[in-house]
């Protein structure tokens, strides 16, 4: 019996596990192919192509090795004769969706030595307030990995990097930033269901009836009637054994009176049941 009763429960924990992992969706890079847009303020250059590089690039999927059969896609490039630059790269993940993690890559050119120095991750459900949810300043050397940016899970549409330094890598006439790609990792946000009203709340004013009325005209029984027989015992007589006169029964012993009333008929039933069985 005991065996039987682990069993069972088991069973129901290993059922009630798999409806909770099946209700929870999988997060997914929401960022892939989505559209990017770049600003630049001040003197540089936003989008270097020389065939390696566009803005497109990074949300392709893709972190080409250099060189390789795939490196005319290395990634995002920009160029300014300073370091301190301001040049942003949104994307538009075209659609609400609940993030938790942002990726940003190092394109494989140069080993990643080009990864920006000093810029600051954000995001938006509208492009106008933005949530800082990365940080960095004074970032040098290669990079070979990604950067990693976790944070609550947010309701948001666009995600931007705004740079704000770029590397150190340079040549006769500009610095250098960029990077191999941008990965964002939630679901498609589901509005709450309507359901129940949390807070039902309660009437403030319920009101008073001010004229309940009363009856202008109760009526009387124009003819209350009289006995024209009241009649007269012949006999009698004295009682040898007065009864008590009962109590009268209220509500309670009504209800209680049923109640023994019917335990007495199931038991009645159930015992004849038994009978029959046998
Ligand atoms: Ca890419």
């Amino acid at each position: 019996m005991k065996k039987l009763i682990c069993l069972i429960l088991s069973a129901a924990l290993i059922i009630a596990l798999s409806v909770a992992g099946a209700g929870a969706a999988e997060e997914t890079n929401v960022a892939f192919e989505k559209e990017v847009i770049g600003e630049i303020e001040g003197e540089g250059t936003l989008e270097l192509t020389l065939g390696f590089w566009a803005l497109e690039y990074l949300t392709d999927g893709m972190v080409p090795a250099f060189p390789s059969d795939d490196q005319d896609r290395l990634g995002w490039y920009c160029a300014a004769p300073g370091r301190d630059v301001d040049i942003t790269v949104t994307i538009d993940l075209d659609g609400e969706f609940d993030c938790s993690r942002i990726y940003l890559f190092p394109q494989k050119f140069l080993d990643g030595a080009n990864f920006p120095s000093s810029y600051t991750v954000e995001v938006s459900e509208d492009l106008e307030n933005w949530t800082v949810v990365g940080q960095e300043s004074g970032l040098d050397g290669v990079r070979s990995e990604p950067q990693t940016y976790g944070f609550e899970s947010t309701k948001i549409s666009f995600v931007k990097v705004h740079v704000t330094q770029l590397s150190t890598t340079r040549d006769a006439s500009n610095y250098f930033a960029g990077l191999g790609e941008i990965e964002v990792y939630g679901v498609e946000h589901v509005d709450q269901q309507p359901g129940t009203d949390p807070n039902p709340g309660t009437d403030p004013n319920p009101g008073t009836d001010p004229n309940p009325g009363t009856d202008p005209n109760p009526g009387t029984d124009p003819n209350p009637g009289t006995d024209p027989n009241p009649g007269t015992d012949p006999n009698p007589g004295t009682d040898p054994d007065p009864v008590v006169e009962p109590q009268p029964t209220t509500g309670d012993n009504s209800v209680l009176f049923a109640a023994v009333a019917v335990l007495a008929i199931a038991a009645s039933f159930v015992f004849l049941r038994k009978r029959e069985t046998r």
